[in-house]
């Protein structure tokens, strides 16, 4: 069938506008990502003294490779990253992070912190954590954190429970966030099929008359028909 002919046409799809996006939903932009792939720590220290970390083959989340932290000797010890000129002061960020107990280890109780220097002092904020870590598969950590507006240092670490602990981890990520959709908008839409016998709300604008007909059809029985002007007989 033709759905237009000459200045009378037949709608003959249901109509679904798109409706209006109320908020954006939660997105994304990766602006650190370390993955030990290239065999270098990626900027990756140790936080406390007597900690060594070293890019393995033993275990790997992504590709072939991890860092392995040992020789930790307090709680608050572990591997460490400076972030202090890739982010920005009152952004809101996604920190991601897979963490694996070393072979033997016992389960640890790990998190994802971060040490913000603000006048000339330290404050720590939890941005994961803590979860139960064991030594048989890796366990993903995300959390949020922004930094404060008058921040002039900030150090990511990860900490185990135990003083002593040794772990790996991979495929740490931090990702600019928009804040995604507090609210999230209805966008199932509306949609007009005319079965119903009634032009659904669809009216003629300037001239034109619509009305619903039987004639042609897309789908079911019915489809509103458009009358742009005069029609010519014969
Ligand atoms: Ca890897």
């Amino acid at each position: 069938m033709s759905c237009l002919s000459g200045s009378r046409f037949v709608l003959c799809l249901c109509l679904i506008p798109t409706a209006p996006v109320a908020c954006l939903p939660a997105t994304a932009q990766v602006v650190v990502s370390t993955n030990f792939e290239d065999g270098q720590t990626d900027g990756w220290i140790p936080r406390d003294t007597g900690t060594t970390l070293a890019v393995s083959a033993n275990q790997a989340n992504s590709g072939t490779q991890s860092l392995l932290t040992t020789g930790r000797t307090q709680t608050f010890g572990g591997p460490s990253i400076d972030l202090s000129s890739a982010l920005t002061q009152g952004q809101l960020y996604i920190f991601t992070i897979y963490v694996r107990m070393a072979e033997g280890e016992a389960n640890d109780s790990v998190k994802m912190t971060m040490q913000s220097t603000i006048n000339s002092s330290n404050t720590f904020n939890t941005v994961s954590g803590p979860t139960t870590v064991t030594n048989g598969s890796w366990v993903k950590m995300v959390g949020t954190f922004t930094p404060a507006s008058n921040a002039t240092s900030l150090l990511l670490y990860i900490e185990g429970a135990s003083a002593t602990s040794s772990y790996y981890v991979d495929d740490f990520t931090v990702a600019v966030s928009n804040g995604g959709c507090s609210n999230p908008p209805d966008n199932s839409g509306f949609v007009s099929d005319f079965e119903n016998g009634t032009p659904q709300g669809w009216v003629g604008r300037g001239s034109a008359q619509v009305a619903n007909v039987t004639a042609d059809t897309h789908s079911g029985g019915h489809s509103l028909s458009a009358t742009m002007g005069p029609v010519a007989s014969g």
